[in-house]
């Protein structure tokens, strides 16, 4: 099942065309991309190493599956699916593949059993829900130091799989590349960090890394507070300011605890764990803050909880965690564990960030899909051997971007030059563009919520005609020509919505 209109379309086109095509790579290819479409959306998740990438995938899927710091297993990229049974298979680079059981913790093993330069990634199902409608990918890091890591991350991210085939065709399926990406970072985003960032987005295809696919993650918000502080006022006003610096990349920069999220959704508080969290709330309050003042004086002082059990908490929790439990218990003596662990996991912060990638990412997974897919049948279309096939799709391709009801498709593809920067827009004008692109409620577009039809078809009349104008006059060829496809977009959309008040 195709995820919406726009992707039941765009396979429409691979299937038409691999029939028409000789067997053969392009062929191949064509189906690959028709069977991506009908895949969940595809999520990578990028970053340095140690930003707290398995840390957020174990936190989204609900259980720690992915190891996190350390182990072999930490440094190979790793795919996260729906499947009946939970697996975990090996994939060879010449394809093959080697079953492993999940440890006794049902985490991916530390050892994978296959030299590591033979490792292409993991591939990993599970019995969760959660993975219903979204695949995670997991990966070692951008700028690692080791250069092989790097280059694999690269190729995996990059979406250079399906075209250039130094790997067998089954694993260039699976690993060409992600249609949307979570950049996790933490404190403040460096300068290199956006460079790697630009490097991903003119290397990937048109939709591969841009405000439309694309949100940040501001991983680690506790270790900004100093003993016994909220963190979350600094993390408001560093989230403001990274979404600036990163506006042309991500839609948007989400503040969270990762580590307070991973315990509190994977379940990994026990009760002991509990109890001993409690003994620390009943302790004197000065013997509590010399706890709790450093990881140093919380490990090694003199206390009655045991330093292991100590050390545990601090795994699970680290000290902003464990100081905001306390507070919790030493204040209300009779909280109930449960309503414990709601209190630790609405302070990770997750709830926020589980939405917007519902509004992010689940709303637009059609339109995602469909521009990821139309991007890879350009690319296909490109590398295609015989003239022939080259016109045949290009020409399938320009069709479905002619007809009014795929201008979204065209729309899309104008707004990413735009939120890339390669055309460049007045502020106002490629927020217009971007939201028309996105989405189908016209009030939200147009910016006018609970206005009637009449008065909205009106509205996007008068858009359809500053587009126009700005086009006619002024503005550059390359900005003209988006500028008339906004045009169009406006006039359709004013139609839709004088169609549908005829209607009701
Ligand atoms: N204090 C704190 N530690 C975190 C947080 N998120 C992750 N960590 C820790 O940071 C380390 C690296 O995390 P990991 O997920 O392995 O990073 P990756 O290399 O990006 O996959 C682990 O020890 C995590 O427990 C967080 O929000 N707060
Ligand atoms: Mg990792």
């Amino acid at each position: 099942m195709a995820a919406g209109p726009l992707s039941a379309r765009v396979a429409g086109i691979c299937t038409d065309a691999a029939g028409r095509v000789a067997p053969g790579a392009t062929r191949d290819q064509l189906l690959d991309v028709q069977r991506r479409l009908s895949e969940p959306l595809r999520v990578a998740i990028a970053g340095r190493l140690k930003a707290g990438k398995s840390t957020l995938v174990n936190s989204l899927i609900g259980r720690r599956v992915a190891q996190t710091d350390v182990g072999e297993c930490t440094r190979v990229v790793t795919q996260f699916r729906y499947g009946t049974s939970d697996r975990v298979d090996v994939v060879r680079r010449d394809g093959s593949r080697a079953s492993l059981p999940l440890d006794d913790a049902g985490a991916i093993p530390q050892r994978l059993g296959v030299p590591r330069h033979e490792i292409a990634y993991v591939d990993v199902t599970l019995t969760s829900d959660r993975l219903r409608d979204l695949t995670v990918v997991d990966t070692p890091g951008l700028s690692s130091t080791n250069q092989a890591v790097s280059a694999g991350t690269r190729r995996f991210l990059f979406n250079e799989a399906p075209i250039d085939d130094d790997i067998d065709p089954d694993s260039a399926g699976a690993l060409s590349g992600a249609e949307a990406i979570i950049y996790v970072f933490t404190q403040s985003v460096r300068e290199d960090d956006v460079q790697a960032l630009e490097s991903f987005r003119s290397m990937s295809s048109r939709l591969s890394s841009n405000p439309i696919n694309s949100v940040g993650l501001f991983n680690k918000v506790d270790k900004l507070a100093g003993a016994g502080t909220d963190p979350w006022g600094v993390a408001a006003a560093l989230a403001t300011d990274q979404r600036r610096v990163l506006r042309r990349v991500v839609s948007d920069v989400v503040p969270v605890i990762g580590l307070l999220a991973e315990t509190t959704e994977a379940g990994r508080l026990t009760a002991a764990d509990c109890e001993a969290l409690r003994e620390l709330a009943r302790l004197p309050e000065a013997e509590r803050l010399v706890l709790l003042a450093s990881v140093d004086l919380f490990t090694q002082r003199e206390c009655q909880v045991s330093a292991e059990q100590r050390e545990r908490l601090l795994r699970l929790l680290d000290l902003y965690g464990i100081g905001y439990a306390i507070a919790a218990l030493s204040s209300r003596p009779q909280l109930a564990t449960g309503e414990l662990l709601r209190m630790l996991l609405q302070a990770s912060g997750i709830a926020r960030l589980r939405q917007t990638l519902e509004e992010t990412f689940r709303w637009r997974t059609d339109a995602i899909k469909a521009g990821w897919a139309l991007s890879s049948l350009e690319k296909i279309a490109s590398h295609a051997e015989q003239p022939r096939d080259r016109e045949m799709l290009r020409d399938a391709i320009e069709r479905v971007l002619q007809e009014p009801e795929y201008h979204r498709l065209r729309l899309l593809e104008v707004a990413q030059l735009v939120t890339t920067g390669s055309v460049d827009l007045p502020d106002q004008m490629e927020g217009e563009l971007t939201r028309l692109a996105l989405s189908t409620d016209p009030a939200w577009i147009l910016g006018l919520p609970g206005a009637p039809p009449e008065h909205l078809a009106q509205a996007a009349l008068q858009a359809a005609s500053r587009w126009r104008a700005f086009a006619v006059s002024g503005a550059s060829p390359s900005q003209s020509r988006v500028a008339l496809v906004a045009h169009r977009g406006f006039h359709l959309l004013s139609q839709r919505v004088r169609g549908q008040a005829a209607y009701s």
